[in-house]
């Protein structure tokens, strides 16, 4: 198993401490075994998320240093807006605080009660978010995503044939927008090819349906894309986001993934009404444009990062390191979703414990014990996240896949910190017949994974 040599070396360092298995054992219990209530300093490695803890470089840094505070039209908005326009290539953008603040407004500006919304698969938050407007999110995704043992290199690909017979059946009036979720991240992490892409923004812009992409790890999608799809070898990946970009009419992006920064999100956009209606709602709920409830200092750290995220050394390393952490956890026996995505290794936590069904939630069976056994905390992407009750026929829906994501932040984590993860996951599975299930003790409505509180039973 190949383990790349980091592109960077380590200038500050941040201590990590593993605590008692008899003090894990009492924090399991205080954070009713939702690991988001454990305190990070409980935690030996945190892969519960990716999403802002990755570690800046010294430019970015120095960005921090270069942070103008200005509250209007300040010299760090302006080069955020160079690289905006230099990396994605859309008319108008406004800076957010995060991508679900983006969503946010994109939703308000955009989504009417009843209407649908349709993605490959949407991620939480922008599932939640078009909900809270009243909308339906609906996920279109190829059959293949759901087969965790299916090589398909492309498994973020939108299903055309589905959405095609979607349009048709909604009609295109009831559907404000199209997005498309790079990479995929619900369902592994995985790639959209430029062909599907470019297949869906024809489809949505044949019914004169806007199209939005879901950017958070597009840098990732754009390097797979490079290694798997036939022509794009040779090309610079930043030419490859460019192409991927120009068959959209916008996209929301979490900045905290693929432009490496602790805080920040993007809303870009070509049609000039959406953004005035854009900056309107904006002012009233994050800000003046020009920092979009960020400081000076975390738009000009977003400005390095994007050029940073693309930088094709940085992606090759990236998609190695996990790609390394999945081929180990296979080799301990312990199945995962194939082929391993980009940012993240994500279990089978259906297929660790067989005996759990997912109204008893494998996923948080298995966040657990990985705390118990290696102070490691990973996130459920399972039943518990997006199990949802129809609010027509009044059914749970519960979704196909009970997954474990163990989420590796940005150049923060090194190969003995891998192996550490993947000796605690093999001693796991030695005991897996005696692990048993959960049930909610408290659960919000939308989005109750980062709240909820479990018993063993
Ligand atoms: C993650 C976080 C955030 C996200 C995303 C996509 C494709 C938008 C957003 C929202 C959320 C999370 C999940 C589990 C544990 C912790 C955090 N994804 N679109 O880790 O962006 O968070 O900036 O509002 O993945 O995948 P933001």
């Amino acid at each position: 198993m190949y383990y790349p040599p980091e592109p960077f070396r380590i200038k500050v360092t941040e201590p990590i401490r593993l605590i008692a298995g008899e003090e894990r054992e009492a924090r399991l219990v205080e954070a009713g075994y939702n690991v988001f209530q454990l305190r990070a300093e409980d935690i030996f490695i945190d892969l519960l998320t990716d999403s802002g803890t990755g570690a800046m470089s010294q430019e970015q840094w120095a960005s921090l240093m270069r942070g103008d505070e200005s509250y209007a039209g300040a010299r760090s908005f302006q080069r955020l807006k160079a690289a905006v326009e230099d990396v994605f290539g859309f008319k108008y953008f406004v800076p957010a605080h995060q991508g679900r603040a983006a969503e946010n407004i994109l939703t308000a500006v955009l989504v009417k009660a009843g209407q649908y919304v349709p993605s490959n698969m949407h991620f939480d938050t922008t599932d939640a978010n078009i909900r809270a407007r009243g909308g339906r999110p609906v996920n279109l995704v190829i059959d293949e995503a759901f087969d965790p043992a299916n090589l398909h290199p492309f498994k973020g690909n939108m299903d055309l044939g589905k959405l095609r017979a979607f349009i048709g059946k909604i009609g295109a009036a009831n559907i404000p927008f199209g997005m498309m979720t790079v990479t995929n991240n619900a369902a592994g992490g995985q790639p959209v090819s430029m062909a599907n892409l470019k297949a869906v923004a024809g489809l949505y812009h044949e019914y004169g349906i806007p199209f939005f992409i879901d950017a958070a790890r597009y840098a990732e999608n754009c390097y797979f894309i490079k290694l798997r799809e036939k022509d794009y070898e040779c090309k610079p990946v930043r030419e490859i986001a460019r192409e991927m970009f120009s068959y959209a009419d916008g996209m929301c992006m979490s900045a905290k993934k693929d432009a490496i920064v602790n805080m920040g999100g993007l809303l870009c956009m070509n049609d000039e009404e959406i953004f005035e209606n854009v900056k309107n709602e904006l002012i009233l709920r994050e800000g003046f444009p020009t920092y979009g409830g960020l400081a000076g200092r975390d738009l000009d750290a977003m400005a390095t990062g994007l050029y940073e995220g693309l930088d094709e050394s940085y992606l090759a390393y990236r998609l190695a390191q996990t790609a390394y952490l999945g081929a180990c956890i296979n080799e301990a026996g312990i199945p995962t979703i194939q082929p391993i995505g980009g940012h993240a290794v994500y279990i089978d936590a259906h297929a660790v414990f067989p005996h759990i069904p997912n109204y008893e939630f494998p996923g948080v069976s298995l966040a657990v014990e990985m705390y118990r056994e290696g102070a490691i905390r990973g996130s459920e992407i399972g039943s518990v996240m997006f199990g949802c009750l129809d609010p027509d026929t009044g059914i749970w829906h519960y979704p196909k896949l009970e997954l474990l994501r163990l989420a590796i932040p940005r150049r923060t984590y090194t190969q003995s910190h891998m192996d550490y993860v993947v000796d605690s996951l093999a001693k796991i599975k030695d005991r897996a017949d005696t692990i048993r299930g959960y049930k909610f003790t408290y659960a919000p409505e939308l989005l109750r994974h980062f709240t909820a509180r479990f018993e063993p039973l």
